[in-house]
């Protein structure tokens, strides 16, 4: 496995130049340390508080599971999600959440009407290998992924199977953004680890266009 982007080099709560990952035929840019540290910390404390969390349950070779996190999904009353086989509501936006969302939407160049939060309570919680490719959010999504917390591994690997799988350390405060043809070749994930670690919250902002 390749890491295209040295973890030591992670600067929490100093924000340097964007990072633009080699990905053949992906456009990734890591912002490190875009929320600042106490900036961050309130953020991480009041989400934990204050979010909606539930645990979803998801059909996997017939059988049905708990998903692996928790998770919430927040945003415009028009912006209905569904992926593997759930559909999610959206809850109103709150102040914190809209306050986020404006750094995302700053380091995206673009502007979000949803946002995923999924919630790593330890190392035993992940993601699994997937792309954010469903239809209701276009052709070429941008995605604006907001990680607080335990720093957690960030993977992707292309579709087709050629190349070599990439790894990042998200870390408290950065922020990746994906657009244009990303979730079409690519697929990521957050994996499980046996690393004593602890919470993660990270927020993917998108937009969904409403059916
Ligand atoms: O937790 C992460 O960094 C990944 C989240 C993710 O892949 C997603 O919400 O689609």
């Amino acid at each position: 496995m390749r890491t295209d982007v040295d973890p030591g080099r992670s600067r929490i709560g100093v924000h340097g130049a964007p990072e633009r990952l080699t990905l053949a035929g992906a456009e990734v840019v890591l912002h490190r340390g875009l929320f600042g540290g106490p900036e961050a910390d309130a953020h991480l404390a009041g989400l934990l508080d204050e979010v909606k969390w539930s645990q979803q349950q998801i059909a996997m070779f017939g059988r049905v599971h708990d998903e692996p996190r928790l998770t919430a999904w927040y945003g415009d009353p028009d912006s209905r999600y569904t992926y593997s086989g759930i559909t999610m509501d959206p809850s109103p936006w709150t102040d914190r959440l809209l306050v986020i969302r404006a750094v995302a939407e700053d380091a995206a160049g673009t502007t979000f009407n949803s946002v995923l939060l999924n919630r790593y309570r330890d190392g035993r919680d992940s993601m699994g290998w997937h792309a954010d490719d469903e239809p209701e959010l276009g052709r070429a999504p941008v995605i604006g992924s907001v990680s607080l917390g335990a720093t957690r591994r960030f993977r992707l690997r292309r579709k087709d199977g050629s190349g070599d799988a990439v790894a990042v350390d998200l870390a408290h405060g950065d922020v990746l953004v994906m657009a244009g043809a990303t979730q079409a070749n690519w697929l990521h994930g957050a994996p499980k680890t046996a690393r004593p670690v602890g919470e993660r919250v990270n927020l993917t902002f998108r937009t969904v266009i409403a059916g």
